[in-house]
C-alpha cells in the first residue's frame, strides 16, 4: 500500500454519529471513478484505487492505491483475464479487508469486462462485507462494440459481485450515448460517464454524512438492503428555477437507468435523496415523492433531504431503486471465468441490465410555462400528482399454466448473446412484458 493507503481518522473522528464511508475502484475504470471522487474529498470517506496495473495505478495522483498480485501479476495487469484478477486479489485479501476494518458502508467501482475488475471486483466485496460493512457495487458494463466475450466476462463478474455484496448497480456504458453526442472525444465521453456515477456516489454520501432536513439514518439503510443481494438502479438528476421539481422529474424518468419506470415498478426498496438551498419546498419534494409511489407499489420508500447553502435555486435528486435477488444459482458463479469456455445462462437480470431496448415513458406531466409563479407551478405539480395517481395501473403478471420441462442435452449448452441478451431467454420475460391468462 502507498503512503496516504490508510483511511482519514482524523476526518473520521470529525464526524462521530455519522457512517464511516470507504470506497474502492477496482481495475483501471474503477481507478478512473475513484479519481473523480477523490478531486473533491468528501469528509468521512476515503478512497482507494486498487489494480493489478502498477503503470495505470502509477498515473493515480488524487487516490491511496494498492497494488494486487505483486507477485502473481508482477505489477503487469491481468491482461484481460478474469481468473488472473481473482488470484491477484485473493493473494492480497487480507489487505483489502483491513482497509475496509471500521467501515460501516463501502463502495465498490469497477468497469465490469476487464481481467482486474471482473476477477477482483468480488473477493474486494467480500473482504469488505468479513470487515462488516454494507457493500454496494456500481458496476460499469462493455460497450456493445467490445464483443460478446468483453459482455459475457462481465455478466460473470456481476454475478459474483451480486452474490458478495448487498447491492450492485449496474450501468451500461452504451447510455453515454443517450447521454451525450457521440463525436464527442472518447475520454470526454468517458469523464462524463465517470462524473455521473461519481455524483451518485457523492448524492448518497451528502444524504449519510451531512445533517439534513430529514436525515437518512444509516441503520435504516442497512436495514433494507444488508444480505438481499439486490439488483438496484441509481438514478440523479438536478435542475434550477421555479420548475426545477417538474424538471428533475422528467430527466429521472428519462435516464436510462429508469427502465421506463420497471426500475420502481419491480422495487422492494427505494431510497430517494434531495439536496437543495433554503429555498427547497416540501411541495417540490411531496409531488416528486408522489410520482415514486405511484409506480414503486408497495416498495418501502426511504428518503432523505439535504439543505445546503450552495445549492441555492437548485434541486438535486438521487434515486435508489433495489429489487432483491434472487441470487444466480451456485453454479452460474462457480463455472468458468473465460469468455471463451462454457458457462451457464446470465440471470435475467444480467440481461434487462445490457438491454437498450426500453420503451422510454410517456411524460404525463404538463410543465407550468416559465412565466407562472413559483405557488402556482406547485399547484399545478400537485393537481397532475393527483390525476395521475387516479390513473395507477395495478396489473400485475399472473401465474401462467406452464409445464417446466428439462432443456434435455441443451441444458448446458453455451447460451446465444446478442448485445448482452441471452436470446434462447423468452422474450416476454427479457422485455418484461405481462401476458395474460385467459
Ligand atoms: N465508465 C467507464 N468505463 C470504462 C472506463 N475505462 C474502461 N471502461 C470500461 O471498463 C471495462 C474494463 O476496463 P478496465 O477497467 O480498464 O479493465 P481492468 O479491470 O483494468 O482489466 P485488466 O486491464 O484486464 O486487468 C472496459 O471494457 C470498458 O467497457 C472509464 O473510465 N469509465
Ligand atoms: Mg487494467
Amino acid at each position: 500500500m502507498n503512503e496516504n493507503t490508510k483511511p482519514d481518522e482524523t476526518a473520521l473522528s470529525l464526524l462521530k454519529g455519522c457512517p464511516v464511508i470507504r470506497i474502492i475502484g477496482v481495475g483501471g475504470a474503477g481507478g478512473n471513478m475513484v479519481d473523480e471522487l477523490a478531486a473533491d474529498p468528501m469528509p468521512g470517506a476515503s478512497c482507494l484505487a486498487v489494480d493489478t496495473d502498477l503503470q495505470a495505478l502509477s498515473r493515480r495522483s488524487r487516490a491511496a492505491t494498492l497494488v494486487l498480485g505483486a507477485d502473481v501479476t508482477r505489477g503487469l495487469s491481468a491482461g484481460g483475464d478474469p481468473k488472473i484478477g481473482r488470484a491477484a486479489a485473493e493473494a492480497d485479501e487480507e489487505q483489502l479487508q483491513q482497509w475496509c476494518e471500521g467501515a460501516d458502508l463501502v463502495f465498490l467501482l469497477a468497469g465490469l469486462g476487464g481481467g482486474t475488475s471482473s476477477g477482483a471486483s468480488p473477493v474486494a466485496a467480500r473482504a469488505a462485507k468479513t470487515a462488516g460493512a454494507l457493500v454496494l457495487g456500481l458496476a460499469a458494463m462493455p460497450f456493445e462494440f467490445e464483443g460478446s466475450r468483453r459482455q459475457r466476462q462481465a455478466i460473470l463478474g456481476l454475478a459474483r459481485l451480486r452474490q458478495e455484496a448487498d447491492a450492485v448497480v449496474c450501468v451500461p456504458n452504451q447510455q453515454v450515448f443517450h447521454a451525450c453526442e457521440a463525436s464527442r472525444p472518447a475520454a470526454e465521453v468517458l469523464a462524463a460517464a465517470n462524473r455521473s456515477l461519481a455524483g451518485a456516489v457523492r448524492g448518497l454520501w451528502r444524504l449519510l454524512a451531512r445533517p439534513g432536513l430529514v436525515n437518512l439514518d444509516f441503520g435504516s439503510l442497512r436495514a433494507a438492503l444488508a444480505g438481499h443481494h439486490s439488483e438496484s438502479w441509481l438514478a440523479a438528476a438536478e435542475a434550477a428555477g421555479d420548475t426545477r421539481a417538474f424538471e428533475v422529474w422528467e430527466r429521472l424518468s428519462h435516464c436510462p437507468a429508469f427502465q421506463a419506470g420497471r426500475a420502481l415498478a419491480e422495487a422492494e426498496s427505494v431510497l430517494v435523496s434531495f439536496a437543495g438551498g433554503p429555498d427547497l419546498a416540501m411541495m417540490e419534494i411531496e409531488w416528486i415523492m408522489s410520482q415514486i409511489k405511484e409506480l414503486a407499489g408497495n416498495a418501502s420508500l426511504l428518503f432523505g433531504c439535504a439543505v445546503d447553502e450552495s445549492l441555492a435555486g437548485r434541486l438535486e435528486v438521487t434515486l435508489l431503486a433495489s429489487r432483491f435477488g434472487e441470487m444466480p444459482a451456485e453454479s452460474s458463479a462457480s463455472a468458468s471465468d473465460s469468455a471463451t469456455e462454457p458457462v451457464a445462462a446470465p440471470t435475467e437480470v444480467a440481461n434487462r441490465l445490457t438491454d437498450q431496448n426500453t420503451i422510454r415513458p410517456r411524460s404525463r406531466c404538463v410543465p407550468p410555462p416559465p412565466e407562472v409563479s413559483q405557488e402556482k407551478a406547485r399547484q399545478l405539480y400537485r393537481r397532475q400528482a393527483g390525476r395521475n395517481r387516479r390513473k395507477r395501473d395495478n396489473s400485475m403478471q399472473a401465474m401462467l399454466p406452464l409445464e417446466v420441462f428439462s432443456k434435455g442435452r441443451f441444458e448446458n449448452t453455451v447460451p446465444t448473446i446478442h448485445n448482452g441478451q441471452d436470446l434462447d431467454y423468452p422474450t416476454y420475460l427479457r422485455w418484461g412484458i405481462t401476458l395474460k391468462t385467459n
